[in-house]
């Protein structure tokens, strides 16, 4: 049935902000037509009492489904502990693998659902999900097939990653390559067999995986025709953007330690810069991107959450959004083009992001009378409703 929204300003978010108080027709799930109201087609009417609309919003980057949480190793470290100690006591990204191998399918996604509740609630409607808590070819698939199942229980668009070369396990300590030939490539393949997966990403690091060892995983990658992404340059620079670029990746995220060389390469592939102002803040890393050098350098940027236990408990795209103006000076414009249209474009995905003909209808209407007061408040939502696939559902 097809549905007439009245009465609001609309940023398209084409060419900018795209501002317009043209109507807009939804038919089905998608935008069928945008034009003045006085041309409009007949159509039962919603009155959007002067809300402001923009696309869902898009997070591009997130680690939700993993078990337990790591608040008391918060809680230890804010009480002195080293680094050694919280390890010795379990705390670190191992011992979420730990809790993550420890929990069946169904508990990691009720776990998850929790996440995407919240995550609805500030609105979004597209969320990248990935895997890298498992480390055996079991446990990876167990949380793509988690995170495929929140598609059928949410009004949201689910989109998965392999991460399986994010940590290497205990039983691969000082085995990395090893690691990489019989758990993180055989996993992926399994994945894509079973349909489990959209990509492929890496954690390329001196605390995980070497250049020539995502360079593997990526050639293996490329052979199943799955997109590569990666998180490159978050606490050293390694030039893993580089190498994401060489691989026509879609995206290179996190990039506190981008080098020249890095942002050359990626705007000459067309990869867009995710920056994750949650685990910059989390880590008290005191780096910024180098945002100017990105945007002079013609360079898209999308902001997400990186939800995760340790380094980004954080489910909210507007507090990102808050985050990556005031840290990393993004001007609130890029913020809102983060989370939409670059946002789609990380995630390979041409039919959202913007507000015009053809789109699939995923809007979010605000009690706000302009898009930079989206990223202005800290922490508040100023969500009226989401529209999702054209159902006026929240
Ligand atoms: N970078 C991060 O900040 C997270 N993963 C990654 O590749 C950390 C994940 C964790 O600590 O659980
Ligand atoms: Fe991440």
């Amino acid at each position: 049935m097809a549905i007439l929204l009245t009465n609001a300003m609309t940023a398209t978010m084409q060419d900018g902000y795209g501002l317009t108080t043209d109507a807009i027709l939804i038919d089905g799930d998608q935008i069928a037509w945008i034009g003045p109201r006085s041309a409009a087609p007949d159509a039962p009417k919603y009155d959007c009492g002067g809300c402001l609309i923009t696309p869902g919003l898009i997070d591009c980057h997130t680690h939700i489904v993993f078990g337990g949480n790591r608040a008391s190793e918060f809680e230890l470290r804010l009480n002195g502990a080293s680094y050694e100690e919280v390890a010795r006591a379990g705390g670190g990204i191992l011992s979420t693998v730990t809790a993550t191998r420890a929990a069946s399918e169904d508990d990691l996604l009720t776990a998850a659902l929790a996440r995407v509740d919240q995550m609805i609630a500030t609105g979004t409607t597209t969320i990248e999900v990935k895997s890298g808590y498992g480390l055996t070819i079991a446990d990876e698939l167990k949380i793509l097939s988690a995170a495929r199942r929140i598609a059928a229980l949410r009004s949201v668009t689910i989109r998965t990653t392999h991460l399986a070369a994010h940590a290497i396990p205990p039983e691969y300590r000082n085995r990395p390559d090893s690691y990489i030939d019989d758990i993180a490539i055989p996993s992926m393949q399994a994945a894509h067999a079973a349909g489990l997966i959209d990509a492929v990403d890496a954690f390329c690091e001196t605390i995980a995986f070497t250049p020539a060892q995502v360079d593997r995983l990526f050639i293996a990658a490329s052979a199943l025709n799955l997109p590569v992404k990666l998180h490159a340059e978050q606490l050293t620079n390694l030039e893993g953007a580089a190498l994401a670029a060489r691989h026509n990746a879609l995206s290179a995220d996190h990039l506190e330690y981008l080098s020249p060389t890095g942002i050359a390469a990626m705007a000459a592939a067309g990869t867009i810069a995710t920056i994750l102002p949650g685990a910059f803040y989390t880590l008290r890393e005191t780096q910024s991107p180098p945002i100017a050098a990105l945007r002079a350098a013609g360079v898209a940027m999308a902001v997400a959450t990186d939800c995760n236990p340790g380094s980004s408990p954080m489910t909210s795209l507007p507090l990102a959004m808050n985050m990556a103006c005031t840290l990393f000076r993004l001007t609130p414009l890029e913020a809102l083009q983060g989370t939409t249209v670059n946002a789609a474009r990380a995630l390979g995905l041409p039919t959202l992001g913007t507000l015009t003909a053809g789109m699939r209808a995923d809007l979010c209407l605000w009690d706000a009378r302009h898009p930079a007061e989206l990223s202005y408040r800290i922490g508040s939502t100023p969500l009226h409703k989401r529209i999702y696939g054209g159902c006026l559902d929240a």
